[in-house]
């Protein structure tokens, strides 16, 4: 009884305001005893919240996640309190991705590419040459299909808030422009830890090498790979540039981000608490995406400032790209469902016509 009412008077009465939103609701000590373990029923209590990225704090991702924890701040009067960690520090995608299952971190917003192993249909945005611009990968990703994607992430322990924007990615290497698909032809290529990457650059001839975000710049550095490709405001951020001299303005597959925070922590949370993190991750997003578009442009020309020698794919090529890549994702489209693959290339006709 004595452990009942010290319990009552930290959950409680300690935080006056919750005593109004969680505890209340006349004499039944009921409520008072779910406010730790489960969901409270409304309120806002202090958190601290860790949300990890890969990538810098200068890019349009870190500049976004800098924006969202301002936002949260703002929007829970300073009581949620999110802390960013940068360029890998809590680990990369794949490993912060688990720490969210296993409830040790609360927030990442990884590529979709390295969780395909788990979420099989996110292959579909491992695909080359689907996207010609991003606001046709947007209407993929906010419309329907982009939902049905997010809504099988609680049955593998994770909630999913949106799209944040990496974008259209670009060769670079370290031993001769990339124009044709014959060019591919035994250059060492690091590649995402995603099997259609891996396929398909074993298609065109190159020779894959999957690797984490974070080992890319020691394994360029020292010639272990000859390349590499991401978009071009990543590879500026990551400063590629010092250690690759050729830049290939390939744009063969436009990858995602997903906002992603951890079911355990997220059960955890009021409705007034979620609703908060979600309109947080959309108002900083829609920022974040802004932001990229701009860098990503300013970006091409700064890494022909610094030197890179740059060179674009024509489209007869990227068609000859495209054929020749055709048989696997032909054979991954089986897999994932013909259905979803034939959902997305009609959107992406729709924001054509
Ligand atoms: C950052 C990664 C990265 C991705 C990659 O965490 O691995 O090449 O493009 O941006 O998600």
């Amino acid at each position: 009884m004595k452990k009942w009412t010290r319990k009552w008077v930290v959950g409680c009465v300690v935080p006056a305001l919750l005593l109004l939103a969680g505890c209340g609701g006349g004499g039944g000590g009921g409520s008072a005893s779910t406010a730790s373990s489960s969901a409270p029923a409304s309120g806002i209590q202090e958190r601290t919240i860790k949300a990890g990225i890969g990538l810098n704090e200068d890019h349009p991702e870190g500049q976004g996640l800098k924006k969202f924890a301002e936002l949260v701040s703002e929007k829970s009067g300073g009581k949620l309190k999110v802390i960013p960690y940068y360029a890998a520090q809590l680990g990369d995608d794949k490993k912060m991705t688990e720490a969210l299952q296993a409830g040790t971190q609360e927030i990442t917003i990884p590529s979709t590419s390295p969780l395909v192993g788990d979420i099989k249909e996110y292959a579909i945005f491992d695909f080359p040459f689907v996207f010609n611009e991003e606001k046709e990968a947007h209407a993929v990703l906010d419309g329907p299909l982009g939902q049905k994607l997010l809504e099988k992430l609680p049955a593998h322990n994770l909630i999913g808030l949106g799209y944040w924007e990496n974008g259209f990615r670009n060769l670079t290497n370290s031993k001769h422009p990339v124009a044709t698909a014959e060019d591919f032809k035994g250059l060492k290529i690091r590649t995402m830890q995603n099997q259609v990457h891996l396929e398909a650059f074993s298609a065109l001839g190159a020779n894959p090498s999957p690797m984490a975000f974070s080992e890319v710049f020691s394994a360029l550095e020292s010639r272990t790979v000859d390349g590499q490709e991401n978009p071009l405001a990543t590879i500026k951020s990551n400063k590629y540039n010092e250690v690759q001299k050729y830049l290939s303005v390939t744009k063969h597959v436009y990858t995602p981000f997903v906002f992603l925070v951890g079911k355990k922590f997220w059960d955890k949370l009021s409705p007034e608490e979620q609703q908060i993190l979600r309109d947080a991750a959309a108002e900083a997003g829609k920022y974040q995406r802004e932001l990229n578009q701009t860098e990503n442009q300013k970006a091409l020309d700064e890494l022909k400032a610094a030197g890179m020698e740059v060179n674009e794919v024509s489209a007869e090529e990227k068609a000859r790209m495209q054929e020749i890549i055709k048989p696997v994702i032909d054979k991954f489209a089986k897999e994932i469902g013909e259905d979803l693959v034939k959902e997305m290339y009609d959107e992406v006709a729709k924001v054509r016509k």
